[in-house]
C-alpha cells in the first residue's frame, strides 16, 4: 500500500524538519510542496528526507493542496495524509487518522481539534466556518488541515478542486459530499503554544477571507438556493405589495406612487434573481456533466475501475446522455 504524507509549506524552516522526520516513520513517502518560501524550508525538508516540489512563487495553501492532489493522482497513491508544516499537528497521530481508511469503508477522514484548548477568538471563527461548510450536514472541524484520503477520494477529487486560499479545506468537504464519498472524523491534538507564529495574516481578516471564498463557492454550486430562492421571495413580496396597492386604490381611490414603485423594484429584482438562478443552475449542471465526462475519459485511459466513481456520478452519467461505450472492469481489482 502506497501511503503519502503531504505538507503544504510557506516559510516553515523552524518546524518542517521535525515534521518530516516524524511523518516518515508512518508513511512510505513524504512530499513537501513549497509555495515560494523565502527561508530555507526547501533545504531543511530535503535534508530531512522529503521529496520537494517548489512553486517558485506564493500561490496560496489551496494551490499547494491542488499540486499535492495532482502528484498523488499521477503516482497512484493509495492513502494521502495532509498535515501542516508548522508543527501544530503531531505526525505520530498519522496511524489514527488513516485507520478508518484501512479498516473501514471510508474515503475522507477529517481530524478534529479539541475546542476547549483553542483560543477563544478562534473558536468563534471556527464555529462560523463549520456551520457554513456543513450546510448540507454537520462537520465538527471544517478547517483542520490534518486529514486523510482514500485512493477513491484522490482519484475523484484531484480534478475538481478550484480554490487557491485556505477555503480549500471547506471545498474539499463540499466536494466529498457531492461525490458521495464516505466521511469520518478522528480526534487529533493541535498545539498552539510553542509554535512559531510567523504568520503575517490577521486571524480575523483571514477568517473573513475564508468565509467570503466559501460563500462564493456555495453560491456557485447552488445558484438556485442562493440567487433563485431570494429572487422568488422578492417576486412574492412585489406581488403582495402590488395587490395591496390595488386594494387601497379600490377602497380609497388613492393611488400610492411610492408603494407602486417599491412593488415594481421588488418584482424586477426578484425576476432577475429568479432568472439568473435558473440560468446559472443550468450552466452549473452542464459544467458538472463535462467534468464527469472528463473524469470518465481519464479513467478509461488509466483503466480505473468504475466503482471508483460515486453512485451519484454514475447516475448523472446515465441520465445525462453522456453514454459511453467503454467498458470498465467493474468487479476487477
Ligand atoms: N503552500 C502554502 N502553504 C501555506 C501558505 N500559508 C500557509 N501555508 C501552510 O499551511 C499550513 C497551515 O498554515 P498556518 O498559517 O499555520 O494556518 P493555520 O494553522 O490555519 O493558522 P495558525 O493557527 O495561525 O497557525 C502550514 O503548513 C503553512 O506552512 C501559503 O501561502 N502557501
Ligand atoms: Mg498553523
Amino acid at each position: 500500500m502506497n501511503i503519502l504524507a503531504a505538507i503544504p509549506c510557506f516559510n516553515e524552516e523552524a518546524a518542517i524538519g521535525t515534521v518530516v522526520l516524524k511523518a516518515r516513520k508512518h508513511v512510505d513517502n513524504v512530499l513537501v510542496v513549497d509555495d515560494g518560501s523565502t527561508d530555507s524550508t526547501v533545504e531543511v525538508a530535503r535534508n530531512a528526507g522529503a521529496e520537494v516540489i517548489s512553486h517558485g512563487a506564493n500561490v496560496g495553501k489551496g494551490g499547494a493542496v491542488k499540486t499535492i492532489f495532482k502528484y498523488a493522482f499521477e503516482n497512484d497513491v493509495d492513502i494521502l495524509v495532509l498535515l501542516d508544516g508548522d508543527g501544530q499537528h503531531n505526525p505520530d497521530e498519522i496511524p489514527n487518522i488513516i485507520k478508518p481508511i484501512k479498516e473501514e469503508y471510508t474515503d475522507l477522514v477529517l481530524g478534529f481539534r479539541d475546542f476547549s484548548v483553542m483560543p477563544f477568538y478562534r473558536r468563534i471563527g471556527r464555529a462560523v466556518l463549520d456551520i457554513t461548510t456543513g450546510i448540507s450536514g454537520t462537520v465538527t472541524d471544517s478547517q483542520s488541515g490534518f486529514r486523510a484520503l482514500s485512493r477513491k477520494a484522490i482519484q475523484s477529487m484531484a480534478h475538481v478542486l478550484n480554490g487557491n486560499d485556505f477555503s480549500i479545506e471547506s471545498e474539499m468537504i463540499l466536494a466529498a459530499k457531492e461525490l458521495n464519498l464516505a466521511i469520518k472524523e478522528a480526534p487529533i491534538s493541535c498545539r498552539y503554544e510553542g509554535v512559531s507564529n510567523k504568520s503575517t495574516k490577521n486571524p480575523v481578516s483571514h477568517g473573513f477571507g475564508v468565509l467570503n471564498s466559501l460563500i462564493w463557492l456555495i453560491a456557485e454550486k447552488r445558484p438556485l438556493l442562493f440567487i433563485g430562492v431570494p429572487g422568488f421571495v422578492f417576486v412574492v413580496i412585489g406581488i403582495f405589495m402590488g395587490i395591496r396597492t390595488l386594494q387601497i386604490y379600490s377602497h380609497t381611490s388613492y393611488f400610492s406612487v411610492p408603494f407602486t414603485l417599491l412593488s415594481s423594484i421588488f418584482l424586477i429584482i426578484g425576476a432577475i434573481g429568479l432568472f439568473m438562478g435558473l440560468t446559472l443552475t443550468v450552466i452549473s449542471r452542464l459544467v458538472e456533466k463535462i467534468r464527469i465526462e472528463n473524469e470518465v475519459n481519464r479513467a478509461s485511459s488509466r483503466k480505473i475501475p468504475m466503482r471508483h466513481f460515486s453512485s451519484m456520478d454514475r447516475t448523472s452519467l446515465q441520465g445525462s446522455g453522456l453514454v459511453f461505450n467503454r467498458t470498465f472492469d467493474t468487479d476487477a481489482e
